[in-house]
């Protein structure tokens, strides 16, 4: 259904380093219209709910205590063809790999403090989409 739409996160290294506003003015120069945005903080149990996909890889319990570790910022986006561009503008996972012009080339500090999340399908888009914002929540 939410085939124009992804879901990202701002997470917590970024927001701590005041790059809340830079980041959010890549999203929307790159054409991505905000349907959803709010600031909150993810419990360890949230953080653990939220990445039950990755349960069992060695990193997951590092990954959800640095998730929880601060507040983060939580988007829904929506544009043509919004998960695969998205990727695109995030690059990839571990920021030594991510190309020029990408958020996570300019603001990631490591493959766990990469600055942001982006849905990797239109399915988990709507999953995690509905993880932090009710119906009236979305414009
Ligand atoms: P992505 O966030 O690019 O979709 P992912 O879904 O594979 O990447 O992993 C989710 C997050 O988990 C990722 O943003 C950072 C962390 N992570 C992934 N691989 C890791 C690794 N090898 N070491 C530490 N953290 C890792
Ligand atoms: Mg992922």
């Amino acid at each position: 259904m939410a085939t124009n739409q992804t879901f990202t996160m701002i997470k917590p290294d970024a927001v701590q380093d005041n790059h809340i506003g830079a980041i959010t003015q890549m999203i929307e120069a790159d054409g991505f219209r905000i349907v959803s945005l709010k600031k909150t903080r993810l419990t360890l149990e949230r953080a653990g709910q939220f990445y039950a996909v990755h349960k069992d890889r060695p990193f997951y319990k590092d990954l959800v205590a640095y998730m929880s570790s601060g507040p983060i910022v939580a988007m829904i986006l929506e544009k043509e063809n919004a998960v695969a561009d998205f990727r695109k503008l995030i690059g990839a996972t571990n920021p030594a790999q991510a190309e020029e012009g990408t958020i996570r080339k300019k603001f990631a500090k490591s493959v766990e403090a990469n600055a942001v999340h982006g849905s990797d399908s239109d399915e988990n888009a709507q999953i995690e989409g509905d993880f932090f914002f009710a119906v009236d929540e979305r414009f």
